[in-house]
């Protein structure tokens, strides 16, 4: 359906707001509500809060809509059966279908893919498969009968509209991180920055973990130097959003209680992350804070956006990291925008007791070529559960 013709539809429904965490899926109509002044589009940080957003607009006699990947379902199962359901609140829930049975896609939504109808309808939503014929009348009728719909959208069914290009949602988020007194820009994209970090992980001894956030951020960190599996210390979190920093934590104490029991001196776990995915789980901030853990670095590389899913806006732009690392306890913060701030930042970082937590202020973008690890991940994960056991 031609972009346009369902804002429409949302509008003759009175639908004027809806919040959520992007999918690529859904690009057209986050674009397209960023665009129209009539619409209100608010990124969330996670997709059960998305769906608690719109339960408050609903509430407050505004119809709204949640939107996410189906991946995100999974966020979002405790306020759909605990809030929606209970109170009955006819929220309409947009849901991408990723790992689509009989499509190709990537592993982490195999099983999602093959499940989401079901889980939908588990959760107690009238659930739809989106078409262009039955989907005004659809939802129509859902609102006028106060019930909390589920629309699943197929690849490729929105199409149409204007192009955002991350840059120019970064200019309209301000286009700047402040740190302290300072304003910072970017010099550097993920790639670049990527490319300076990994020559100051690698020397140190013993070679550190590093375990890296879903996205275009594995992907990228893969194609530079792992095409040929040699990289065991590497793990490519290619799913579970925002699980890379508590995963990473889970690591560190694990070679922390090993360097007690050996005597030798504890590994370093260096989590490479997005700004999107740091937002989606803060709560693991305190969690790290509190463990205190010594060998734990947390490096965020924020752009701004979802670049992944096609640079929707995050608000990281408002949020100052690094007080709030500080205040959940992590022993360092810091802020690095250009190649000369980071390597230092990154030098001392690794020098140190951590959590440390090290923002990594970068451009959005990457190459267009980009492609995607051929390790399986079951490979993966027992070459880094080797390399975590055996040290090989
Ligand atoms: C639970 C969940 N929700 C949504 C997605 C879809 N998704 C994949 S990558 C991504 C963007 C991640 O943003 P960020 O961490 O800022 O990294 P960037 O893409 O900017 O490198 C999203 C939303 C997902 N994989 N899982």
């Amino acid at each position: 359906m031609q972009i346009e013709v369902f804002g429409d539809i949302l509008k003759d429904l009175g639908i004027r707001h809806g919040s959520g965490v992007p999918c690529s899926i859904f690009k057209p109509l986050v674009n397209y509500m960023t665009l129209d002044p009539d619409l209100a589009y608010i990124p969330a940080a996670s997709e059960g809060e998305a769906v608690a957003v719109a339960a408050g607009l609903v509430t407050a006699g505004r119809p709204a809509f949640a939107l996410m990947q189906n991946s995100g379902l999974g966020n979002a199962v405790n306020p759909i059966t605990s809030l929606l359901y209970i109170y009955r609140i006819p929220v309409t829930l947009l849901v991408s279908h990723r790992g689509e049975p009989g499509k190709p896609d990537e592993p982490q939504h195999e099983l999602m893919g093959r499940i989401t109808e079901q889980l939908a309808e588990l959760c107690g939503l009238e659930t739809h498969v989106f078409d262009d014929e039955g989907f005004a009348s659809g939802l129509a009728s859902a609102l006028n009968g106060g019930t909390a719909t589920a629309w699943i959208f197929r690849k490729g069914v929105l199409h149409g509209g204007s192009t955002i290009t991350a840059k120019t949602i970064r200019v309209e988020s301000g286009g700047r991180v402040t740190s302290g007194k300072r304003t910072l820009q970017a010099e550097l994209t993920r790639e670049q920055a990527l490319r300076e970090i990994l020559p100051l992980i690698d020397q140190a001894a013993p070679l550190p973990a590093v375990i890296s956030t879903t996205g275009k951020l594995s992907r990228e960190l893969y194609e530079i130097d792992d095409r040929d599996h040699s990289r065991c210390n590497r793990f490519y979190m290619v799913g579970s959003m925002g699980c890379a920093a508590p995963f990473g934590l889970g690591v560190a104490q694990a070679q922390t209680a090993e360097s007690r029991e050996r005597g030798v001196q504890a590994r370093r776990v260096v989590v490479l992350d997005g700004d999107g995915a740091v937002l989606m789980k803060m709560g693991a901030l305190g969690t790290i804070g509190m463990t205190g853990a010594k060998n734990y670095h947390h490096l965020v590389f924020d752009n701004g956006c979802h670049e992944s899913t096609g640079g929707q806006p995050t608000c990281s732009p408002f949020v100052d990291f690094q007080a709030v690392a500080s205040a959940c306890g992590y022993r360092r913060a810091d802020s690095a925008s250009s190649r000369a701030e980071l390597q230092s930042a990154l030098t001392e970082h690794l020098s140190s007791d951590g959590p440390t937590f090290l923002r990594i202020v970068i451009r959005a973008g990457s190459r267009p070529d980009l492609g995607r690890p051929s390790l399986k991940p079951r490979d993966g994960f027992d070459r880094f559960s080797n390399f975590l056991k055996k040290g090989t």
